[in-house]
């Protein structure tokens, strides 16, 4: 058994030799180790298949993988928290965890050579609380296997070939917020992404003390098996009948002004509409709240979070009950600047910025009214902001 108490990469390892032996089939190197955050998005929720902004941050949960080569093409993949070995060969689609690394192996594989190998993940990032594990595990893999590979491409790069991975292998049509974010967060910043021209600037949260409390509602999701997919074709159908109605292409909502979607409000269907509101409120409160964390008023993001959850509750209605109680109980502690549910919703996280000095009594408080108020599997945990998927030595 793999102690669980020792370094996520040291977990790796472990589950590497426990899974396949000693040297396995590889050339008895050491393996190459890669660690990939979770992330947490201030606000910008939804807007990144729409060509917007967004605000996420890189979080001290993660996923490693520890992987060696073989002298075939085959994947042989253990989850250590599934107790599962899967092995794939090129071109293989699977079902469940394994698709995404088979995925990542193939989009990689238009980029250079991917060696077989073994590989082992381990995770303290919790699954389905919309926390991105899906774009981790996908930035874990893909690093460990351009390093093999000796493929020179950089981390923008190996984003989108996950992101690519993710939509054409596992059928989520996603924006690029979590790859970008798993892959280019800095520790001690927020990253402020511009999802149509895919360009980054780091917000740095300077020597802020500042926390963040997760609350993982336990409602689990599926982005795959949510309503995240009919969000995305709302949206496309809005632009189809604003460009109708307008008399010219537009290419995405992030191309409308508010006084356009007011001018053509008749021709969308009222979903449309509060679809089309919903993102272009929330690009703007993006800019706010970049701004407003330069500038260090904490006050200001915390109210670009509590007007990004009610949008996204009301006009975008990818929100749920727990994630709705979760927020409301953030809120009203004291020391909390603001929270939002983070990730796709249905199901999964909110996020609150509190005070630093305060981060422990306001963890405390939401822990003892959480099961009462949010269900019996909510739980609450505190994260740092963190870098981007690296390799460990
Ligand atoms: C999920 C998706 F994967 C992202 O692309 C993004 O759309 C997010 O939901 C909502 O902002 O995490």
């Amino acid at each position: 058994m793999v102690a669980v108490n020792s370094p996520l990469d040291s977990r790796a390892k472990s589950a590497l030799i426990e899974a396949f032996g000693k040297d396995g089939d590889g050339d008895g190197n050491d393996p190459v180790v890669a660690l990939a955050p979770g992330r947490v998005n201030l606000v910008g929720g939804h807007t990144d298949y729409n060509e917007g902004l967004c605000l996420p941050i890189a979080v001290d949960r993660h996923v490693a993988v520890a992987a060696r080569p073989r002298d075939d093409s085959t994947i042989h993949a253990y989850a250590s928290d599934f107790d599962e070995i899967r092995t794939i060969e090129p071109g293989d689609v699977p079902d469940g965890w394994v698709a995404y690394v088979a995925a990542v192996a193939d989009a990689l594989r238009e980029r250079g050579s991917i060696p077989g190998v073994e590989l082992a993940i381990t995770s303290n990032l919790p699954t389905g609380a919309g926390l991105s594990s899906s774009a981790a595990l996908e930035l874990a893999v893909g690093r460990t296997l351009v390093e093999l590979g000796g493929i020179d491409i950089s981390a923008r790069d190996l984003a989108l070939a996950c992101w690519r991975a993710e939509r054409e292998g596992v059928g989520v049509e996603c924006g690029i917020l979590d790859q970008f974010a798993v892959a280019l967060c800095e520790p001690g910043s927020a990253l402020f992404l511009d999802c149509r021209t895919r360009e980054v600037e780091q917000v740095p949260l300077g020597d802020a003390n500042l926390g963040l409390l997760v609350i993982d509602t336990g409602v689990s999701h599926a982005l795959a098996d949510s309503g995240y997919n009919d969000r995305v074709r709302e949206c496309r159908s809005a632009v189809s009948a604003l460009s109708i109605s307008a008399g010219r292409e537009i290419g995405s909502l992030s191309d409308v002004s508010e006084a356009d979607l007011e001018r053509h409000r008749e021709a969308l269907t009222p979903t449309e509409y509060r679809r089309a509101r919903h993102v272009l409120g929330e690009n703007a409160r993006v800019e706010r709240a970049r701004d407003a964390l330069a500038d260090g008023d904490f006050d200001a993001v915390g109210t670009a979070m509590v007007e990004s959850h009610e949008s996204l509750r009301d006009d975008y209605e990818v929100s749920c009950d727990e994630l709705d109680a979760a927020v409301e109980l953030a809120i009203g502690v004291e020391g909390v600047y603001g929270a939002r549910m983070t990730g796709g919703g249905f199901g999964g996280s909110a996020v609150a910025l509190v005070g630093g000095s305060v981060l422990e009594r306001a963890k405390e408080e939401i822990r003892s009214d959480l099961s009462d108020r949010v269900g019996p599997d909510a739980r609450v945990f505190a994260c740092r902001p963190s870098g981007g998927v690296h390799l460990v030595d």
